[in-house]
C-alpha cells in the first residue's frame, strides 16, 4: 500500500526521536520496585493524515487501517471523530478549497457538475448512522480470511449532515431512464500504469437507497475531515462502510452495477477460501448486531458486586426492539435496557444491564433483536472475504470478577 510508505517513515522518525530523547535523559520513568514491564507490542504510529487522532483509543493495524479499541467507545452514543476507525484503500487526495470540490452527476435529465457550494443551496438533512466496515469482526472468523483482522472497532455511530441525494437528482430534472443503481466514485488519484478499474473505489448500491442517501460535508458537527472523505462523502445509511464513498467526485444513476473490481469481485459473499465474482451476493445492507464494550478485559478484573455491563446495538436498516445480555456465554439471557437518546433506526443504541456478580470467570455477550423480530445470529456464515460477522458467540468477551 502506498500509504505505508509515509507511515514507515514516520515510525522510524519517531523511533529516532525516542532514542534521542533516551540519550538526553528523557527515558521512560523507571519502574517502581516489584513492578514488571508489560510486554505490550510496540504500538504503530498514526499516519500523517490521521495524526490528529487519539492514539490511545485506536489499534493501528497499518497506515491505512486503524480501529477503535473496544474499551474506547464510551457510553454516550456518538463516536468522537478522533476515535473513529479509518480505512483507506488509496492515498488520500489533495484537498484545497472545500466549497470548490466538485461532483459530476450523471443519469439525470440535466447532468452536470456541481460544487459543494452549489450543493449547499439545494437542501440540508442530518442523519445519525452507523459507519461499519464490511469486514468488521473478520478477525473472529475461523477460516482466517485475508484482510485486516478487525475486531469490533471498524465501526462507529456518526452524525452526518449534507444534502439528500434525491434532492440533488430532483434539482437536475430527475432520474433519466432506467436507473437501477446509485454508483459513486471516489476522487483519489489513481496510481499510474495499472488498470483504473482494478483500483478505483467505485461502488453501486440499489436505487432504493435513494430514499436516505446523503451527500455529506459535515460530520459530528464539523466539516468532514479528509481522513473520513471530506470535502464530500456519499452516505448510504444502513449500508456497510465501502458503500459510503469518500471524496465522491462522480455520482451516477446507472442501469448496471459498476464493473470496477471493488464491486465485481470485492465485497461478495463467496464461500470460505474462494474469491468473489458477480455471481455471489454483494455486501450492501448491514445485519442486526450488538456487542459488549465493558467492563473491558484489558482493564483487568472488576470487583465483586454490582457490575454495569454495557455495549452497543444496531439494527442495520431497521430499528431495534430488544437487547439481551448473557454472562455465561449464551446459556442464559437477561433483557438489558437501552440507554441514551434514540437517534433513529440507522444509529446504534447503547445498552446496559446491571448484574450482581460473585468472584469468578464469566463470558459476556449480547444479542439484539430488530423491529421485524429478527434476532442477531449466534454465528454468521464464514466467507471468503470475511464480511458481515455479526455472530454473538464470536463477539463474547471474558470478564474476571475478583
Ligand atoms: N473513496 C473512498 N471511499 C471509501 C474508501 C476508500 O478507500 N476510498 N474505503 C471504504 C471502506 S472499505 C470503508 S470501511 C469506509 C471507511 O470509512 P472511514 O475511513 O471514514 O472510517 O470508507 C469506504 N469508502
Ligand atoms: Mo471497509
Amino acid at each position: 500500500m502506498k500509504n505505508d510508505a509515509p507511515d514507515r517513515r514516520r515510525r522510524s522518525l519517531l523511533a529516532g526521536t525516542a532514542s534521542a530523547l533516551a540519550a538526553a535523559g528523557f527515558a521512560r520513568p523507571a519502574l517502581a520496585q516489584g513492578q514488571t514491564a508489560a510486554a505490550a507490542p510496540p504500538a504503530k504510529a498514526l499516519p500523517g493524515y490521521a495524526s490528529w487522532k487519539e492514539a490511545d483509543s485506536l489499534i493501528v493495524h497499518t497506515g491505512s487501517t486503524m480501529e477503535t479499541r473496544r474499551s474506547a467507545f464510551g457510553t454516550s452514543v456518538i463516536t468522537p471523530t478522533d476515535r473513529l476507525f479509518v480505512r483507506n484503500n488509496l492515498p488520500v487526495p489533495e484537498v484545497g478549497d472545500r466549497d470548490a470540490w466538485t461532483v459530476s452527476v450523471e443519469g439525470v435529465r440535466q447532468p452536470r457538475t456541481l460544487s459543494v457550494a452549489e450543493l449547499k443551496s439545494l437542501g440540508i438533512e442530518t442523519v445519525a448512522a452507523v459507519l461499519q466496515c464490511s469486514g468488521n469482526g473478520r478477525g473472529y472468523f475461523p477460516s482466517k480470511p485475508s484482510g485486516t483482522k478487525w475486531q469490533v472497532g471498524a465501526a462507529g455511530c456518526v452524525v452526518w449532515s449534507g444534502v439528500p441525494v434525491r434532492q440533488v437528482a430532483a434539482a437536475l430534472g430527475g432520474l433519466d431512464g432506467d436507473a437501477r443503481f446509485i454508483t459513486g466514485t471516489g476522487g483519489e488519484q489513481l496510481p499510474a500504469g495499472i488498470d483504473p478499474k482494478s483500483v478505483v473505489v467505485e461502488r453501486s448500491v440499489p436505487i432504493k437507497a435513494l430514499e436516505h442517501a446523503l451527500l455529506a460535508w459535515e460530520m459530528n458537527g464539523e466539516p468532514v475531515p479528509v481522513a473520513h472523505g471530506g470535502p464530500l462523502r456519499l452516505i448510504v445509511p444502513g449500508y456497510s462502510g465501502v458503500n459510503n464513498i469518500k471524496y465522491v467526485k462522480r455520482l451516477a444513476f446507472t442501469a448496471m452495477e459498476t464493473d470496477a473490481r471493488i464491486q465485481a469481485s470485492g465485497y461478495r459473499m463467496s464461500p470460505p477460501g474462494t474469491k468473489g465474482d458477480p455471481s455471489f451476493p454483494p455486501v450492501w445492507e448491514m445485519d442486526v448486531k450488538s456487542w459488549v464494550n465493558g467492563p473491558a478485559p484489558d482493564n483487568g478484573p472488576v470487583k465483586a458486586g454490582w457490575v454495569q455491563i454495557h455495549g452497543v446495538a444496531m439494527g442495520g436498516t431497521r430499528a431495534l426492539r430488544r437487547i439481551d445480555v448473557s454472562v455465561d456465554g449464551g446459556q442464559t439471557w437477561r433483557e438489558a435496557r437501552f440507554v441514551g437518546p434514540d437517534l433513529g433506526r440507522f444509529a446504534w443504541r447503547q445498552f446496559v444491564l446491571p448484574v450482581r456478580l460473585e468472584p469468578g470467570q464469566y463470558m459476556v455477550t449480547s444479542r439484539a433483536q430488530d423491529t421485524q423480530f429478527n434476532w442477531q445470529v449466534e454465528t454468521s456464515p464464514d466467507n471468503g472475504g470475511g464480511y458481515l460477522n455479526s455472530g454473538w458467540r464470536a463477539h463474547a468477551i471474558p470478564l474476571a470478577v475478583a
